[in-house]
Formats: C-alpha cells, structure tokens, sequence
C-alpha cells in the first residue's frame, strides 16, 4: 500500500439551489446527482467518489439547509448533520449573485462551530461583474474559511486547482472504496432520482415537493432492463395534475427517465410508471421510511 495515499470525505453544503449537485457532477465528470432550477431537488445524501493513484475523495452531496416544515425536512437535515460529522473537510458553497442572505449568514454561524477545515466557493460567477464578485469574495474572506473561492460549476470543465487544494486536507488513509467505484448507491437509486428529477423538470410548484418515486421492480436482463416504480401523491387531486391531457404529461416524464437510463446503461430500457396516493406522506415518519427516506 501506498504510504503516501490520501482518503477522505468532503461535503458540500450550502443553501438549495446554489449548485452542490452541479459542483460535485463536474468534480466527478459523471452526472451522479439530479439537478433542476428548483430548490430542495437533492433529498438525500448522495456519495460520489473520485479516486486516482494518489487519492480518493468521497464527496458528500447534501440536501440545502433549511427550516425543517415537514418530517421530510428533518430527514433531510438529518441526513446534512451526518455528512458534516463524517467529513475531513467541508465546501460552503453560495451564489455569487445572491450572497450573503439571511441562510448563508445562518448556515456559517452553524458551520463556525464545526471543528472542521471549511473552504468557500463563490458560486454562478457568470451571473455577476467582476467587481461585484471580488467584493463578495472580500466578504467571505472575512469569515471563518480557510480559502475563498470563485467559479462556475455550470461553464467551468477544469478544476484542476480546486482538486488539489482538496486533496491537501484529506488525511493519508488506505482507499474506503474500489477505484472503480463511484458511488455506494444502487441502480436502483439513480432510477429514482431519474425519474424524480424529471418530475422536478416538467411541473409547476405542487407536484414535485408532493411527490416521491419508489423502484418497484428493477429487472436487468443482458441486452435490456426492465423497471417498475411507483410515484407517490400527498392528495388525490394531484393524480390528474401528474397524468397532464390524455396521460401526455406523464408519458413525457416516462420517456425522457428511458432515454437517461438508456444513456447509463447502454442497453434497452422499458419504465412503468403506477401512480399511488398516501395523504400527507411528506409529514409521516413511517411513510418516509418505506419510502427510502432512512
Ligand atoms: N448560471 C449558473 N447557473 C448554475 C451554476 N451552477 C449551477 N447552476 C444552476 O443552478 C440550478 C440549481 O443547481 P443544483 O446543482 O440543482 O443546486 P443544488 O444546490 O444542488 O440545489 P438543491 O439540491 O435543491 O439543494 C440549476 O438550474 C443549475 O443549472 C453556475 O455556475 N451558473
Ligand atoms: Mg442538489
């Protein structure tokens, strides 16, 4: 084994929609986290592993921080604690745009009493001036992180420098995981995160916060795979909002989850979509639980 080899995990945590999951998919070069422009798209922890001959870094996608309205939320904050006690190094990440607001000033008040190593990565740079964007970035400096960051998560391909300061606070430890890893999740998972991200995409306010998406049913046969889920509803008056005119709604979101299945798998892919109702599951503890949420 390799003396000198760095393993370590890192999350990323900031406020919904500042772009961790855009982030940790281009620090990965794999499309492993859903992104959309809603927020509170991420509901989960999502791991994502990044290994070379000289270090692995396990990043820590996170849900965005926020004021826990349902049990879905305390689940989701649960799942952000965990990952900060776990981490070798924390990424604060903002939008440039928008900072500081009210959640970031929060969020860092949280993270100053985390004896952990912090960076700050001033996020959407293109959305900005660059003066605009260098006093903000003086801002920052001000608080308690180790370095201050810019980029675009979204128009940067190279993060070269970024890895490497990384992996300068990552401690020299065996590898977690295979190299050829890149996530511990199941298939499974990323069906339904699929799925789930193409809910976000194509609906209005309502229905994605509203809803979740089970994998029933994940057969994979050597040229083709066949996949059964359920989508869930808090109301019945939902069903006929996810259904769209004739079913063309749902049709559109089981056709593009084929077409991104396809794209990973690279062979035949059939998805079956049953919708099903249970009142209020975002507020219920079992339901969250027999639903993945655990
Ligand atoms: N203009 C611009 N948009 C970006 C950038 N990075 C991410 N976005 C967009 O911001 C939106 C949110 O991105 P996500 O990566 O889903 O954000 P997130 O922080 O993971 O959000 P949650 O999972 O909801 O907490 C998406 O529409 C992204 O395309 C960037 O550098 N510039
Ligand atoms: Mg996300």
């Amino acid at each position: 084994m390799n003396q000198e080899f760095r393993a370590g995990f890192v999350s990323i945590v900031g406020k919904p929609n500042v772009g961790k999951s855009t982030l940790m998919n281009k620090l990965l070069g794999e499309k492993l986290s859903i992104i959309s422009p809603k927020p509170q798209t991420t509901r989960q922890q999502v791991k994502g592993i990044l290994t070379n001959e000289s270090r692995q870094i396990v990043f820590l996608d996170t849900p965005g921080f926020l004021k826990a309205r349902y049990e879905l939320h305390r689940k989701m904050q649960e799942y952000l604690q965990r990952s900060l006690k776990d981490s070798d190094l924390i990424i604060f990440i903002t939008d440039a745009h928008k900072f500081p607001t009210d959640y970031d000033n929060q969020l860092c008040e949280m993270l100053n009493k985390i004896k952990i190593p912090k960076i700050a990565i001033l996020n959407k740079i293109d959305l900005v001036e660059e003066d605009v964007a260098k006093e903000k970035m003086k801002q920052l400096s001000l608080l308690d992180f180790e370095k201050v960051i810019l980029l675009s998560a979204l128009n940067q391909d190279k993060f070269d420098d970024l890895l490497t300061l990384i992996t300068d606070y990552l401690p020299f430890h065996p590898p977690f995981y295979s190299p050829d890893d890149i996530s511990d999740l199941p298939m499974r998972f990323f069906v339904q995160e699929i799925i789930r991200e193409q809910i976000f995409l194509k609906y209005r306010d309502e229905i994605p916060y509203a809803s979740t998406v089970v994998v029933e049913q994940y057969k994979d046969f050597p040229n083709k795979v066949e996949i059964s889920a359920n989508i869930w509803l808090e109301r019945k008056s939902q069903k006929p909002i996810l259904l769209g005119k004739n079913g063309e709604k749902i049709k559109a979101v089981r056709t593009a989850s084929e077409k991104e299945i396809h794209k990973i798998l690279s062979k035949r892919t059939k998805v079956e979509l049953w919708i099903k109702i249970k009142p209020n599951w975002r507020k219920k503890k079992n339901a969250l639980k027999e639903f993945g949420y655990s």
